[in-house]
């Protein structure tokens, strides 16, 4: 008999007949702390920012990263002296993560468009950079460097002119961020870094830090953008208005859509790679086949067993937010995991690129055993800034759209505006605003 890994739990949904809501209420989810009972504290951060700028920086510097700082600017020559010590195949390891990240950001890029759409009524389409977009990269539990590359990648292709980086003062680093961080940064031609971590980074980019005559200022930004904890998360969407944010990158999850034809060894593999990022991460394998499910906790047992973050892993697996669904077939597992709307979500199925073209929420899909996760964590070249905690049902991950928005350009003859005239008048009358039409009319009165 194979061995079994007990924690990791089973949903059995076989001949349950589920609304699509009581589907979704029937997933695995983190019981994590929320929005809601975060949002005052954050707000407090971000008041304090607002109003005492650099005071409150230094305040929150060394109550919460431990740290004494006078100005959170990282100098240059930190940033070149980081990548000078950056060890060579960390080096190259970065490059080619950013060349393929370039590759298919640019590629997105969507073209204007210009339409007749009659004979002199001229209309554009037009897409725009932001001006300047504030990109945060956490370092909490895992330091993410290659967060630097997927954040900068697509707002270089966007064509934002002006960029900048917040992540956690380090201790240890002598209250600079990460020097990988600091690397990468460099690496990508980046010299305004800031060491500033969690709701007061947002604050300050959502904000600007002005106000202090002997302290450069920090210059609010158009866009917030990168993934973080519940603070950060909430700080976002706390300023949005002020600024733009991209969706809520919050804890990592891994979906497994998975039949007889899978692998356990692989999933295994695959479910304990983002469990390793945090206590509360979430793992789930959903599959028809009951004896694949006994296999992949076979193989749990025996490789959690060995994992360098082994704690880390088996507390996520365990928790209520990670487990093995079971379905009548993969029909009922893609309905499934519609209504999961997994960060990541590995096809392992007969068919595989069949059955993941058919899915609708996800934030990225993986197709067949040689796509895991983490080869889309560092170097697929795909995006690892994605919507987490069910938001995939709406929101998109990181991508160069995130640093643009559409402008729509108007252009009309005077023979073009003379043909649709009438029908102006006329709206604007029933809408008792006659200066509307008057407006128009002007235009074609003698004088
Ligand atoms: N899986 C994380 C991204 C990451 N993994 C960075 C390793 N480094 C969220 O998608
Ligand atoms: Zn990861």
């Amino acid at each position: 008999a194979p061995v079994t890994f007990d924690a990791f739990r089973t949903i059995d949904l076989r001949g349950a007949k589920l609304s699509a809501a009581e589907l979704r209420a029937a997933m695995p989810r983190s019981s994590a702390a929320s929005f809601e009972s975060v949002a005052g504290r954050v707000e407090e951060i971000l008041d304090s920012v607002r109003t005492r700028g650099f005071a409150a920086l230094s305040e929150l510097a060394e109550r919460f990263d431990g740290v004494e700082q006078s100005h959170p600017r990282v100098p240059v020559s930190a940033l070149k002296q980081a990548l000078t010590e950056l060890a060579p195949e960390v080096r190259a390891a970065l490059e080619e993560s950013i060349e393929r990240a370039r590759t298919f950001a640019q590629a997105q890029k969507p073209e204007d468009v210009t339409v007749d759409i009659r004979p002199g009524a001229v209309l554009t389409h037009r897409w725009v950079p932001v001006g300047r977009a504030g990109l945060y990269v956490p370092g909490g539990l895992a330091v993410l460097a290659s967060s630097v590359v997927m954040n900068v990648v697509p707002a270089q292709a966007a064509g934002v002119e002006s960029i900048a980086i917040a992540s956690p003062p380090q201790k240890e680093f002598g209250g600079q961020p990460h020097p990988v961080i600091l690397a990468a940064a460099a690496l990508l031609g980046i010299d305004e870094v800031y060491a500033i971590g969690g709701a007061q980074a947002i604050a300050a980019f959502a904000y600007g830090v002005h106000g202090d005559a002997d302290k450069a200022p920090i210059e609010p930004v158009n866009v917030v953008t990168g993934p973080g904890n519940i603070y950060v998360a909430t700080a976002k969407r706390l300023v949005r208005g002020v600024v733009g944010i991209d969706a809520e990158a919050g804890t990592t999850e891994i979906a497994v859509l998975a039949d007889d034809t899978a692998q356990p060894r692989l999933i295994a593999a695959d479910l304990i790679s983002q469990a390793e990022h945090d206590p509360n991460a979430a793992s789930v394998l959903v599959t028809p086949s009951e004896e694949l499910a006994a296999a992949v906790r076979a193989e749990l047992s025996v490789q959690v067993a060995v994992t360098r973050h082994r704690e880390r892993v088996e507390t996520a697996l365990s928790g209520p937010q990670s487990g093995v669904i079971l379905v009548n077939d993969i029909e009922q597992g893609i309905a499934v995991c519609d209504a999961y709307a997994a960060e990541h979500l590995e096809i392992h199925t007969a068919e595989a690129a069949t059955v993941g073209a058919r899915v609708r929420n996800a934030g990225a899909v993986f197709v067949g055993e040689y796509s895991p996760v983490s080869l889309g964590d560092y170097c697929a070249g795909s995006n690892h800034v994605l919507p987490t905690a069910g938001t995939p049902a709406f929101a998109s991950g990181l991508g160069v759209h995130t640093f643009l928005r559409s402008m729509q350009v108007i252009d009309y003859s005077a023979e073009a505006l003379r043909e649709v005239a009438g029908h102006v008048v006329n709206l604007a009358r029933a809408e008792d605003l006659p200066g509307h039409g008057d407006a128009v009319k002007v235009r074609f009165d003698q004088h």
